[in-house]
């Protein structure tokens, strides 16, 4: 099959899924061209069968921004056609999907089918904007097929857009051959005496709530030593910084930045920490899991669609400094529970969301798509 993949390229988990199934395609043999504005950072090395093809903006006096849609547009259209794209794949709705529906129109009658993943935010958050809900609406009813990462996001689609064609949910997956417990000590420097590594990874955007993260480790912090090890960039890194001054922890808390291996960061770590408001699937609490790192959280959206409340980690109330606190100083001081809730943590990424399984479940749906209308 020949299959073209429009996604961000940066560290949101769109990007990151729509990378690691493109990689996983090519591995089993298909074509893959994935089309975005740069090299996606999962990318790494090199893979056979698979190719980057860079959109392209050229500005003009006349314009304001550079149109970023048209552009990839016609960058959809002209590698189709090049390539012989049987499948379109757009990850998250804006732009990607609707740019996808119109290439096809360019393409007629030779059009590839078109494919949308939608994510989270592209449903729940950007997508309801007045300025966006229409468009994500027309392209929603006219892609040749509509998957969904979660059961909680297919129910937003259909209760927020009310959409009555069919969504497929297809959840996220994990390489957990790449992501796995290993006695790896690379982030152990930060850690000198051997205190107990928290990590939180995020885009730092509001609705991750990092500062619940920080509030968190600092109650941790008070009953036994560890340091918190923070990972992504974003809009509240600012407040993030100025609220570790404040609480006066500096010496235990490192900001990483973004970082484009965290399977090297997240097997040395001792707990993972996903405060999120909203958050339709936890893809980077996923990549923990299957490192065999517990996860303490929320129960928002569809986190406990992952996250098996008491089974590999420990899920409370948007908000609930005080109830994170608890669960992540009772795993952190039991080492019987701790390796109990670890070893579910592996086991169930693996059993339940395994890249092979996931991999094959966007091969069946392709080829229903292909057989359809
Ligand atoms: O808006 C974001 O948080 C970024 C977005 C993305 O496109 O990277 O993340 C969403 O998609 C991920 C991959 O499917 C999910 O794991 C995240 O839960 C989801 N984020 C939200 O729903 C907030």
């Amino acid at each position: 099959m020949n299959i073209g993949i429009s996604c961000y390229p940066t560290h949101g988990g769109s990007g990151v899924l729509a990378t690691e199934l493109g990689i996983g395609l090519a591995e089993r043999g298909h074509r893959v061209d994935i089309i975005s504005y740069s090299v996606p950072f999962r990318l790494g090395q090199f893979h056979a069968n698979l190719y980057f093809h860079e959109v392209e903006l050229t500005s003009y006096p006349l314009f304001k921004h550079p149109p970023y849609e048209l552009a990839l547009i016609n960058k959809m259209a002209e590698v189709a056609k090049a390539a012989n794209l049987d499948i379109i794949h757009a990850h998250y709705a804006i732009p990607h999907a609707f740019s996808a529906y119109m290439a096809k129109q360019i393409l007629i009658p030779n059009d590839p089918k078109v494919v949308t993943t939608l994510h989270g935010t592209d449903i729940t958050l950007v997508g309801l904007d007045k300025s966006y809900y229409d468009l994500v609406r027309f392209s929603i009813q006219h892609s040749d097929g509509v998957t969904a990462v979660s059961n909680f996001l297919k129910k937003s689609i259909i209760d927020e857009f009310k959409i009555t064609r069919p969504i497929e949910v297809i959840y996220n997956f994990v390489d957990t051959d790449r992501f796995r417990p290993n006695s790896s000590d690379t982030c152990r420097c930060y850690a000198p005496n051997n205190e107990k590594i928290v990590v939180h990874v995020s885009n730092f955007r509001s609705k991750k709530r990092v500062l619940d993260a920080i509030r968190v480790f600092a109650k941790i912090q008070e009953g036994l030593p560890a340091i918190l090890l923070l990972i992504g960039e974003g809009q509240d890194r600012n407040l993030a910084n100025e609220l570790v001054a404040e609480l006066g922890i500096q010496d235990t808390v490192h900001f990483l930045g973004n970082q484009d291996y965290v399977e090297s960061i997240l097997p040395c770590s001792d707990l993972f920490l996903l405060p999120s408001e909203k958050e339709s699937f936890g893809l980077a609490a996923l990549e923990a899991m299957s490192c065999g790192v517990p996860v303490v959280g929320t129960n928002a959206e569809g986190i406990p669609e992952v996250v098996r409340h008491g089974e590999v980690g420990f899920l409370h109330d948007v908000g609930d400094v005080e109830g994170m606190t608890e669960s992540a100083v009772a795993l952190l001081a039991d080492p019987e529970l701790h390796g109990r809730i670890s070893q579910n943590a592996r086991t169930l990424a693996v059993e339940r969301f395994s890249a092979d399984t996931h991999i094959s479940h966007y091969l069946e749906f392709y080829e229903k798509i292909l057989a359809g209308p």
